[in-house]
């Protein structure tokens, strides 16, 4: 007797992959931070945003799952711009994704490369899915949606032509801004460092793991990969670190002792908000 099929009933539709150049993007944005941005007219403008900050297009299976990292303190009126800009261009990309705000705790010295690593880990425990990671800063909105936030064969950097910077890099070996690594490229580089505290030299610590362990950047197109940067003065307890120029001498060494492995935080409180997952964090303070 023949095996009888599947009954015909309601099943998940099937959705072609995600293609790999999204046909609804725009290209050049006119970025402005002038213009109050109530965080209430943000949600009103991303209904298809699930809580957490959570999103998957509606239309097609994308290739990655990302997080999107930001490290953060006392910024609440950046990281309203920053949802306003980036949901509607993240979705045009057709991207997976889920945003992370990693919130520091109190007011000892901030350590920007350690909030990171503890949102690659909190993402991963939120959902184990996530195989991209992009590391941004909460002031830098990009000018161009082509600049598509996701990994590739190669850690990606993203934030290459800043306003600040004359659109320029301002060195060959910049990282730092807006950064992009799947997690066998993290996990690769032994994550982040934890022991810088204050201003400076992490991202030059990451470019050095990246280039150590055999890898290479890859950048979008110097047209594409611009930025506004949201002006704001220095930070209270984010002094540039004095320890920072002997420190990046040193990654050879440091990097197999700290990094993802060894990161030591307690996590305070997980609150999911409409356009983001906040992540509070104790992450200590510098020895
Ligand atoms: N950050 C916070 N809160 C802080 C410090 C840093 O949220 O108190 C985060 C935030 O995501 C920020 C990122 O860490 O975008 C990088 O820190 P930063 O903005 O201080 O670094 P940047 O190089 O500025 O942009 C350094 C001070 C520039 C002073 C210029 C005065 N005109
Ligand atoms: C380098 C810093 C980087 C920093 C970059 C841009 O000098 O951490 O300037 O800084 N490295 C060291 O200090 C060793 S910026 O102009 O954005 O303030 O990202």
């Amino acid at each position: 007797p023949e095996v009888p099929s599947a009954p015909p009933g309601p099943t998940a539709p099937v959705l072609p992959p995600c293609p790999d150049s999204p046909p609804g993007l725009v290209g050049r944005l006119l970025i402005e931070f002038t213009s109050p941005m109530p965080l209430e007219r943000v949600q009103r403008e991303n209904p298809g945003v699930l809580l957490g900050g959570r999103y998957t297009p509606p239309d097609c299976t994308p290739a990655q799952t990302v997080a999107v990292i930001i490290p953060f303190r006392h910024r609440e009126h950046h990281l309203r711009y920053w949802l306003h800009y980036l949901h509607p261009i993240l979705r045009r990309q057709r991207l997976r994704y889920g945003i992370y705000v990693i919130n520091q705790h109190g007011e000892d010295t901030f350590n920007r490369a350690k909030l990171l690593n503890i949102g690659f880990l909190e993402a991963l425990k939120e959902d184990a899915a996530y195989d991209c990671f992009i590391f941004s800063d909460v002031d830098l909105v990009p000018m161009d949606d082509r600049n598509l936030y996701r990994c590739g064969d190669q850690p990606r950097h993203f934030a290459i032509a800043m306003d600040k910077f004359g659109f320029r890099l301002p060195y060959a070996g910049y990282f730092g801004g807006v950064s992009g690594l799947s997690k066998a490229q993290f996990l690769k580089i032994n994550g982040f460092p934890n022991e810088y505290w204050g201003w400076g030299g992490e991202d030059d610590d990451i470019f050095n793991r990246i280039s150590l362990t055999g890898m290479k950047i890859s950048r979008p197109d110097i047209r594409i990969g611009r930025y506004r940067m949201i002006k704001h003065d220095r930070d209270k307890h984010n002094e540039p670190n004095p320890q920072r120029f002997t420190k990046i001498q040193n990654t050879k060494l440091t990097m197999k002792r700290d990094g993802i492995g060894s990161v030591r935080y307690q996590v305070l409180e997980v609150s999911r908000q409409p356009l983001f997952t906040n992540i509070t964090v104790d992450i200590g303070r510098p020895p």
